[in-house]
């Protein structure tokens, strides 16, 4: 009888991290709905939401008809643009005429008359992004999000990500991706953020590009000093007219020399990433459970004699938490408030409303009401607002409409001076 082989020692496991970003993002999310504009010169700027309400009414004025079945020759084309609006994103037929982000749209008629111009539609552009992240999660659980069409993944100790350098599991999450949402990606996957962030644009769009420490030299040397993330306009001009354009040029640069021109951390930091080290870690954020904003006050402030005052900055306070709610597409049911007193003793109330809300007067009239929960004979040093329970926007029913407000502001105890 013949034993069992041991067991095949395992590969050493290679950190492997991949940096996915989406392909002309708000652009091919418009595709999808104008599948007839597949292929074309297409760019989306302009704020006119109208645009679309006037695509969509038929010629002979009788209803709406579908998006896919509206004639290409009906778009509005940037020849015909009239205005200061930029450039949010390009198709990739659009940028072979050199028009692209942050582009003037009178500047790019002239580089690309015949490409369609659509407005963005924000709305659509989160949902997506939520879905193509939560693809990839489903696949490789360790993912950090960089902003709406970009993910930091850990393919470390993913089954297939050390396969091919991790090409497998690039493969696998841009088909998952594309079945899923009908939207192309483009990943690269290297042994560190830094080095998959260049990786991902090495084969843009649709591509995978699998990047080795050994490539250091050959692939990312030759590269301009502009594609390190963190090196900016400034750090690059400074950089050119120190005779240093290439990532090579600047990983020849003695670090103290660096230093000396840079600063203590940033110097050694150029050092360090030109040499194509990193071990920053892809850090997995949790869904938010509450959103907050809260300031601490130049002086001690008095309920009553600072009244006024109190109340701008409550206001305030309740405008920011909605626009951070609205920004990041999330609403809220629980809205609290928190105080510290000048003998540094803090108090907490909140009230849980019946339906989710981003919207600032609703924050501020259920955190007006806590506010008269809460003692308040003692100055104040801060006062913060707080909306937690929170829940996507779009992933929860709207509640019955708001009540309307009474007329007089007297007998409405929510709308009275809080202070
Ligand atoms: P990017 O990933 O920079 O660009 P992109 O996805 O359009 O194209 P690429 O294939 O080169 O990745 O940005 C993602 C989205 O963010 C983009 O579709 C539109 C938006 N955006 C802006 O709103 N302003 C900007 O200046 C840039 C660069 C992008
Ligand atoms: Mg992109
Ligand atoms: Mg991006």
């Amino acid at each position: 009888m013949t034993s069992a082989p041991p067991d095949e020692p395992a590969a050493p496991r290679l950190r492997r991290i991949a940096h996915l970003d989406m392909d002309a993002f708000f652009a091919s999310v418009e595709l999808l709905r104008y599948p007839q504009l597949k292929g074309l010169a297409v760019v989306i700027g302009g704020g006119r939401r109208k645009v679309d309400e006037l695509l969509h009414q038929s010629p002979d004025g009788q209803g709406l008809r579908e998006p896919h079945f509206i004639p290409v020759a009906d778009f509005p084309l940037l020849k015909d643009y009239v205005g200061r609006g930029v450039i949010t994103t390009a198709t990739y037929a659009a940028r072979q005429f050199g028009v692209g982000s942050a582009m003037g749209m009178m500047k790019a008629a002239k580089l690309c008359p015949h490409a369609i111009v659509l407005p963005v539609d924000f709305e659509e552009v989160r949902r997506f992004s939520r879905l193509f992240k939560s693809t990839i999660t489903e696949i490789a659980p360790v993912m950090q999000d960089r902003g709406v069409d970009e993910v930091y993944i850990d393919f470390t100790d993913v089954p297939g990500g050390q396969r091919e350098g991790g090409r497998v599991l690039a493969r696998l999450i841009q088909k998952s991706i594309f079945d899923v949402t009908g939207l192309t990606c483009s990943i690269g996957v290297a042994p560190n953020r830094l080095l998959a962030k260049m990786a991902s644009e090495f084969n843009k769009p649709n591509g995978i590009s699998i990047v080795h420490e050994e490539d250091l030299k050959d692939r990312i040397w030759p590269l301009n000093v502009r594609k390190i993330n963190g090196i900016g306009p400034k750090a690059g001009e400074k950089l050119a007219s120190l005779g240093i354009t290439t990532i090579g040029q600047l990983a020849a640069q003695d670090p103290q020399w660096l230093i000396e021109r840079f600063g203590k951390s940033s110097g050694a930091w150029m050092h360090r990433v030109a040499w194509g080290r990193d071990d920053s870690p892809v850090v997995t954020e949790s869904e938010p459970v509450g959103m907050s904003r809260e300031t601490t006050f130049d002086r001690d402030l008095h309920a009553v004699r600072d009244r006024a005052e109190l109340g701008r900055i409550f206001t305030d306070l309740c405008e920011r938490v909605a626009a951070d709610l609205q920004r990041k597409g999330y609403v809220g049911k629980t809205i609290g408030i928190k105080l510290r007193y000048d003998d540094f003793k803090i108090a907490t109330r909140d009230q849980t409303l019946d339906r989710y809300t981003q919207d600032a007067a609703t924050i501020r009239r259920a955190a007006g009401l806590c506010l008269k929960r809460v003692p308040l004979d003692r100055k104040l040093r801060l006062l913060g607002v707080r909306v937690g329970t929170l829940e996507r926007e779009g992933d929860v029913p709207d509640g019955p409409p708001e009540p309307r407000p009474p007329r007089s502001r007297e007998a409405d105890p929510y709308t009275r001076p809080l202070f």
